[in-house]
């Protein structure tokens, strides 16, 4: 029997699932490698960590892994149901309040590494965790994609950490009882999205889709609904997704440098986020809370024929 050691948390309703150890070695080299690592020769652990029965679709598993730079706090890998993040903001705060919970980091700013990049967190005194996240950018404004049944929508693909097509298009309000029809709609858009061969601008995968307009409840304040690769709907205003709409924002010059933009998710839960003029885009930093939800030993046991997990399927082939 295989054991591994991890804390669960969730952020703005997000869970985080933070593996401590057990897992195998991935070796040295950059987050980056080390992730193609995983993917190549270990990818069943993930799906044991973060598909069913242990897990859930929306479970984003964070591999705690040593830092190049020294400078660094820690490393880390995120993952899914269906494969792999390059960075994840709710996961980032969620791993921040539990390395505090460990007693491994101290309220102040850390650095972090992560396969596209170092970001940096501030643990506040009160719990609140804020990240610099990586740079972010919108690559194309106006999009026009048609989406059989839904017809021409239009929007931006920006960069936050992970590639998100961003629309303010939607068919029904931004509330969690229309959850059933925002997600279908948002998969009907990554379908038409992949048919039409729509990428990042570095030739990535745009694996994310985020309706955002304004909520619904009368606070005055922005909400997003966004669609995770693996199906699932981001149950937080999703971090990346956040700092992709500040980019966007900043862009179109909606929002200045400094200026604090609030950001629900569709259960309502908060981000606030602000920015800082970057060379390319901007210099986001979102700020949000963890709760610790559990502390648990994950065994394996070879014989269990869901061993590693019921796998998730992925948007895309
Ligand atoms: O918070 O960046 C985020 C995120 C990505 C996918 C799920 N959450």
């Amino acid at each position: 029997m295989h054991r591994l050691t991890v804390i669960d948390s969730h952020t703005a309703g997000e869970p985080t699932r933070v593996v401590l150890d057990g897992f195998p070695d991935l070796g040295g080299g950059s987050l980056a490698q080390r992730r193609e690592r995983f993917r190549e020769d270990f990818d069943p652990w993930r799906s044991a960590i973060a598909c069913e029965p242990r897990g859930s679709d929306t479970m984003v598993g964070a591999l705690l892994q040593a830092p190049v730079d020294p400078a660094c706090a820690a490393g880390v890998i995120f993952f899914n149901n269906v494969g792999y993040l390059g960075m994840c903001g709710h996961g980032m705060i969620g791993m921040t309040r539990t390395l505090a919970h460990l007693g491994r980091i101290v309220p102040g700013e850390h650095l972090i590494e992560t396969p596209v990049g170092v970001v940096g967190v501030e643990l506040h005194a009160d719990g609140r965790v804020s990240i610099d996240n990586v740079e972010s950018h919108r690559a194309r404004t106006g999009v026009a994609v048609e989406v059989p049944d839904y017809g021409t929508v239009v929007g931006d693909v920006a960069w936050g950490g992970n590639w998100f097509f961003i629309t303010s298009q939607s068919p029904v309000p931004l509330s969690l009882a229309h959850e059933p029809a925002l997600t279908a709609y948002t998969k009907a858009i990554q379908r038409a999205i992949d048919a039409a061969g729509i990428g990042g601008d570095d030739g990535g995968v745009i694996d994310h889709i985020e309706i955002n307009g304004a909520a619904p409840d009368g606070a005055g304040q922005a909400r997003n609904f966004v669609l995770c690769p693996g199906g699932a709907y981001d149950r937080s205003p999703c971090g990346t997704g956040t700092s992709a709409k500040l980019a966007c924002l900043a862009a179109d010059g909606m929002l200045g440098e400094g200026e604090r933009w609030v950001q629900q998710g569709i259960l309502g839960s908060a981000f606030e986020g602000t920015y800082r003029k970057g060379d390319r885009g901007v210099l986001p930093r979102i700020t949000g809370q963890a709760w610790l939800t559990g502390s648990a030993e994950i065994l394996l046991e070879p014989d269990d024929p869901f061993v590693w997990g019921i796998r998730g399927v992925a948007l895309r082939p």
